[in-house]
């Protein structure tokens, strides 16, 4: 394992060298001075105050930063009053003020020093929450980052890298993680065996100091694999007495654990259905386990077993997830709560918002983004989802509640994560904005993408002009840009079967999990209205109707939801074959231009980040032309219709 690392957006320095006089932290009797508030506090005006004499207690002291624990707040709640001589911070808990330490230092470092605020803020979402899909080999499943900071060899490690995690997460305002696969195998089973619960206990009273809750993921069939019994029925009472006295095990070694998190019934993995039992069946057999102790169930709705032949045009995996649960809302016990993918197929760069969402009314469910970028670049393009993540969270379901908005309607948010023992974490310097980012739109949603990306440009690379101009650039429009050389109008799996990475348009479409673009010589893209899959009819009124139309559907989502021929007149004026060729060399001309941008920054950007993103720029116009290439080949040899500007296409 990797075990350099960078501090990211945690790289403090000298705000004020001339400041030589005593600066004070005071902590009331209700703050422990061990605590990670505190200690946060210390590491950063050590460094931002590097000839300050920093003491605890106030007597003579220039500056003053004040601690302490007030009722009035909810618990992850805080207030901030500062201004040149110091900073007053409350906290809700431990982990408000530790929110409420972090958004000032964040905020003086994004002043450049240590100016006047005044806040109280509170988290938007009581879930804010990390999926790692790492293996206990060290592998990660769609990982881009390296190898797994959390798994060695089937160990788990907690280390000075471990450390430095759970800051950069608490930084941003996420309170859950869970540290492996969903596709729970080989040693990962084992994980929650007595040989492992000493190291989870350390693991999960590290990240609890500091806010987070530590999941694991479990085999639904852990009572046959690990138990050795004969079923894994979630309604045999053995079955139940097994998961008990587990969650009692791994309680008493590890009390601050969260929870499972659970893959059931969903590309192999075990589930319920095995024993003609449903996924509320599973998920509250688990939740009354881990109940007496406070822990929760974090449920997959990724659900889907359709296989397909592709002259069948109704079967459609789209429309699994919803036909699984939306029977089930209502039926799940308190402690449940039902994570959503943000669209109902993939994580692909453009899909409709799932249609779980709204109509779950009486089950809390957290919606589920990927920042690892499987289907968007593999983090060798940039492409940052904070405007993607905005968009969904403000999609208005009209499921008639008052606030019918997605973010109205879940009560937590989870991203696959993007990180890995590498150096910089992410692969990327850039993919770390859509770590900061995400966070950050959990905590406070109403935040424009530009302000984050903003503060992270800030804290990341310090206050240049140039370096803030180009990466907002680029950053926000990196989004489009991939859009707009990869999948066109809603399209799905343009890519290369198995590992995602560069196009080939009929990779997947013969496939017997689904269709997805039904490509011939007349038309394009798949009917999904009650003509067709019937898909559309999932969402409430007047969404069914607007999709199951060509004339309605909006542009971005048109071959996802209609089949219509080449010729087709967009909302744009332009005719489907001719928005996928302008699109393709637009979005070509966008990478050579972010390229381009990129190498302006030589000499104002680290050595190294500079030479890591060259290399990735250089990378993603290669595989841009390849995809303009091979996506406007196809469409035009299977349409024949030439492009009305009469660029090369071969
Ligand atoms: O996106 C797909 C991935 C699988 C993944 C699965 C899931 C962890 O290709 O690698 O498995 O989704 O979300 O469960």
């Amino acid at each position: 394992m990797n075990t350099a690392f960078s501090p990211l957006w945690l790289g403090y320095e000298p705000l004020d060298t001339r400041f030589t006089g005593r600066a004070a932290i005071r902590c009331t009797s209700r703050v422990d001075r061990q605590c990670a508030a505190v200690s946060e506090l210390i590491t950063a005006l050590s460094a931002m105050l590097p000839a300050a004499e920093l003491t605890f207690g106030a007597d003579s002291a220039s500056m003053i930063f004040e601690l302490d624990i007030a009722d009035f707040l909810s618990e992850e709640e805080y207030t901030v009053s500062a201004d040149e001589r110091g900073a007053s911070i409350l906290g809700g808990s431990e982990a408000g003020l530790l929110y409420g330490v972090f958004a000032y230092l964040a905020a003086i470092r994004a002043a450049g020093g240590f100016v006047r605020i005044s806040r109280r803020l509170r988290p938007a979402l009581p879930l804010r929450m990390l999926d790692h899909w790492d293996n206990a080999d060290g592998t990660i499943e769609r990982g881009y980052s390296g190898s797994s900071f959390f798994f060695e060899n089937g160990h788990l490690i907690v280390n000075e890298r471990t450390e430095m995690y759970a800051r950069l997460l608490a930084s941003v305002g996420i309170n859950a993680c869970a540290i492996n696969n969903v596709n729970v195998r080989g040693e990962a089973i084992k994980l929650i065996t007595e040989d492992n619960l000493r190291d989870l206990g350390k693991l999960s009273a590290l990240l609890k100091r500091w806010g987070i809750a530590l999941y694991i993921c479990v085999d639904f069939s852990a009572p046959m694999s690990l138990g050795k019994m004969r079923t894994a029925d979630p309604l045999d009472i053995n079955v139940s007495y097994w998961w008990q006295s587990k969650a009692r095990e791994l309680y008493s070694s590890a009390p601050a654990l969260g929870g499972f998190l659970v893959k059931a019934d969903s590309e192999g993995q075990p589930g319920p259905y095995a024993y003609g039992r449903d996924h509320a069946d599973g998920a509250n057999m688990l939740a009354r386990a881990l109940k007496p102790f406070g822990g929760k169930v974090i449920w997959r709705a990724f659900v889907y077993n359709c296989s397909q032949d592709w002259r069948d045009t109704r079967t459609d995996r789209a429309c699994a997830g919803y036909r699984t649960f939306a029977p089930l809302d209502g039926h799940f016990d308190g402690n449940v709560i039902l994570q959503v993918k943000n669209g109902p197929m993939d994580f692909q760069v453009r899909e409709p918002v799932h249609p779980l969402f709204g109509a779950m009314k009486h089950t809390a469910v957290a919606a589920e983004f990927q920042l690892a970028q499987e289907y968007t670049g593999q983090q060798l393009h940039v492409c940052c989802l904070l405007p993607m993540i905005k968009q969904i969270l403000a999609h208005r379901t009209y499921n008639g509640s008052q606030n019918d908005t997605v973010l109205g309607t879940i009560s937590g948010a989870a991203a696959v994560a993007n990180t890995g023992d590498d150096f910089c974490w992410t692969g990327s310097e850039l993919a770390a904005a859509n770590l900061y980012g995400f966070g950050r739109l959990c905590f406070e949603p109403t935040l424009a993408a530009e302000d984050i990306l903003d503060e992270w440009i800030s804290l990341t690379f310090g206050h240049n002009e140039l370096v803030r101009e180009t990466l907002l650039y680029i950053l926000l429009g990196s989004h489009k840009a991939y859009e707009d050389y990869t999948a066109p109008l809603g399209l799905g799996w343009l890519c290369k079967p198995n590992h995602h990475y560069g196009p080939d348009p009929w990779g997947y479409e013969f496939d017997r999990w689904g269709t997805y673009n039904r490509a011939d010589r007349d038309a394009v893209g798949i009917d999904r209205s009650m003509d067709g899959t019937g898909y559309a009819a999932q969402y409430y009124p007047p969404l069914c109707d607007m999709y199951s139309s060509p004339e309605t559907c909006p542009d971005e989502l048109l071959l996802f939801f209609c089949r219509v021929p080449y010729t087709h007149v967009l909302h744009s004026g332009k005719t489907v074959i001719q928005h996928i060729y302008d699109s393709h060399f637009e979005g070509c001309e966008q990478a050579e231009e972010f390229a381009r941008l990129w190498d302006k920054l030589e000499g104002s950007i680290d050595r190294r980040v500079f030479d890591n993103g060259k290399k990735r720029f250089r990378e993603q116009l290669r595989s841009a032309r390849e995809w303009r290439d091979v996506i406007n080949t196809f469409f035009r040899r299977l349409s024949g219709i030439e492009d009305e500007k009469g660029r090369k296409i071969y």
